[in-house]
């Protein structure tokens, strides 16, 4: 049996979730590649300069916001369901939820258009992170505001019947996908407080006219508040598949399933109060405050330590349960032909080099040196863009056939897609890094240093420029065979014989009855949350606000 015929309802909601994510990255890896085109100069009659924002905003929405919060409602939908053996209560509720997650997308893309599109009066090039000063068009927010509340239905779908869940099973575990889920849900819930307080408090009477002014610094906090926690928001759907499903696809299981409850917890407990290391270049915060966010960004590293460990671990695993041998050779023995397997262990080898990239970022002092420089995007288009994505796309192969009960088609393109990726985002991501190392800022539509030549001497700005375009070009090409194989699959028929991906997913090697309880007693965690909350954000905040809500201020402790 495979989930359609057990889920038919919840597996039709996970398609169209995932159809509408797929519509999103296919848009907005077009718009990538105009832009990588643009900014290395390569060709600067695609658009105008002042067009290229809203171009930029409409990529980073599509790409960070839309594709990622889709792919992530469906698959959480999936392993919800799956793992508890029972359906939502009320798929109206459900359509709900997606309904105005889309109708928000819909809005607020449509507002970035109109920054293009001469007859449509609204304008948004505040690019994805839009906190002021810049402003959009309330539609604009509104959408945002719209797609973010409909993913919290999400969540209170998943609690719901976690609690249905509970009712009959008082003494079990709760089964860990559901456990992650939870957990990440309740994150979102927490972190995405400060930008509804942002959008509902501020920018959207604002930008109505009912206020003449924001405090820019205080909106900026809010809005990272929020910012930076939804990096993880991103973050462990990718590892939900790593832990649970990672293993099986390297023919073993996981090693510690409670290691991956303590993981989830203290990404939860760990992740918001954070968010001040976006702003070590803002004024008006002191440098106590940086130092403090400092130190808890440098503890936020540890729950991905341990998942680098404990899942390479599975890994081995995997690869010895299928003869690997020797102190390396064991590689060799894992299932490289097939690109889930290849996609997610390209997706986690970018992670590794991506996560030293946070370190250098995080560092109070070092960040001076790469803040606003394209070393930036390389570190998110290798977090989000590829440890992320990479997962998300890999993990479409093995799930899309138990959702619509057809055959993967077009094998030899989803086989090639990873690797692809992979070398793709290599020459992309490590030559923006270098450019920003040089000095060359981001958010901007102006090409500094070298313009584009063709024949560049080597080591020089303009040569890592055509990196950049090299690379955007493969990952463009990647995205293609993505999406081919994705569009072949859904229209082709539903064969007559059995499937051959099976959806069971087996026992990690330490089960949960070897982790204390408590780790499942989510109310404590999140008090536990919100009294750090208080103590990162309590006396900032007030200190900000103690001239009034709107009037710019600082925030000397
Ligand atoms: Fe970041 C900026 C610090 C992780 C995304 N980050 C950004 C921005 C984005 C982003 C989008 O401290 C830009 C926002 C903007 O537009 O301004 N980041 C960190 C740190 C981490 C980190 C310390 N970031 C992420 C993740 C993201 C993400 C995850 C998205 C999903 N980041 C920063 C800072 C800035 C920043 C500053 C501000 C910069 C500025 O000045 O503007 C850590 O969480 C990283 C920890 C990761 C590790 C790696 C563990 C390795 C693993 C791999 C295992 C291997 C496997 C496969 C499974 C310690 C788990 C093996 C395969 C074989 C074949 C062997
Ligand atoms: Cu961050």
């Amino acid at each position: 049996m495979t989930y359609i015929d057990d889920f038919p309802g919840e597996a039709r909601v996970v398609r169209a979730a995932f159809a509408i994510a797929f519509a999103s990255i296919g848009l907005g890896g077009a718009l990538g590649v105009l832009q990588a085109l643009f900014r290395t100069g390569y060709s600067r009659s695609l658009f105008s300069a002042v067009d290229y924002y809203s171009i930029l905003t409409a990529h980073g929405v599509l790409m960070a916001l839309v594709f990622t919060t889709f792919f992530i409602v469906g698959l959480f939908t999936w392993g919800v369901t799956r793992s508890l053996d029972t359906g939502f209560r009320d798929l109206r509720f459900t359509w709900g939820w997606l309904g105005l997650m889309t109708l928000g997308t819909v809005l607020a893309f449509v507002s970035v258009l109109g920054g293009i599109v001469g007859w449509i009066p609204t304008h948004a090039a505040v690019l994805y992170t839009f906190y002021a000063p810049l402003e959009a068009s309330p539609t604009f927010y509104l959408g945002l505001a719209l797609l973010i509340v409909g993913s919290w239905g999400a969540g209170v779908d998943y609690v719901l019947a976690l609690r249905e869940w509970r009712a009959d099973n008082p003494d079990e575990r709760i089964p860990l996908q559901t456990f992650m889920a939870v957990a990440t849900m309740l994150l979102w819930f927490v972190c995405t407080l400060g930008v509804a307080v942002e959008v509902v408090v501020f920018l959207l009477p604002w930008s109505l006219g009912l206020i003449p002014r924001v405090d820019p610094l205080l909106t900026r906090t809010l809005f990272w508040y929020f910012g930076h926690a939804v990096v993880y928001f991103w973050l462990l759907p990718a590892y939900f598949v790593w832990y649970t499903i990672f293993p099986k696809l390297s023919g073993g299981r996981l090693f510690s399933d409670p290691l991956a409850r303590v993981v989830f917890v203290l990404f939860l407990v760990l992740s918001t109060p954070v968010g001040v290391h976006h702003q070590y270049g803002d004024p008006g915060l002191s440098q106590g405050l940086k130092f403090v966010q400092m130190t808890s960004t440098y503890f936020i590293l540890l729950p991905s330590l341990l998942t680098a460990f404990t899942v390479v671990a599975s890994m081995e695993h995997g690869a010895r349960q299928r003869g690997g041998k020797g102190l390396v050779k064991w590689l060799r023995a894992l299932p490289w032909e097939k690109p889930s397997f290849s996609g997610i262990a390209l997706a986690g080898l970018a992670f590794a080099a991506s996560g030293f990239g946070g370190m250098v970022n995080a560092g109070l002092n070092v960040n001076a040196l790469v803040h606003n420089t394209m070393w930036v995007p390389g570190h998110f288009h290798l977090t989000v863009g590829t440890a992320v994505a990479l997962t998300f796309m890999a993990i479409t192969y093995w799930l899309l056939p138990q959702l619509s009960g057809k055959r993967l088609r077009l094998r030899t393109l989803a086989a090639v897609q990873p690797y692809l990726w992979f070398v793709g985002m290599v020459f992309m991501s490590n030559a923006m890094h270098r450019v920003g190392l040089a000095g060359v800022p981001r958010r901007t539509s102006e090409p500094q240093y070298e313009q584009v030549i063709f024949n560049t001497p080597i080591a020089t700005i303009g040569e890592l420029h055509l990196q950049t375009v090299g690379g955007a070009f493969l990952l463009f090409a990647s995205l293609l065979c993505f999406l081919a194989v994705v569009v072949s699959t859904w229209l082709g028929d539903r064969g007559a014989e059995p499937l051959a991906v099976n959806g069971h997913i087996p026992e990690a090697l330490s089960g949960p009855e070897h982790g204390p309880s408590i780790l499942d007693n989510f109310r404590v965690w999140v008090v536990l949350t919100f009294l750090l909350l208080l103590i990162a954000y309590g006396p900032p905040l007030a200190a900000m606000v103690q001239n009034g809500l709107f009037a710019p201020g600082s925030a000397p402790i």
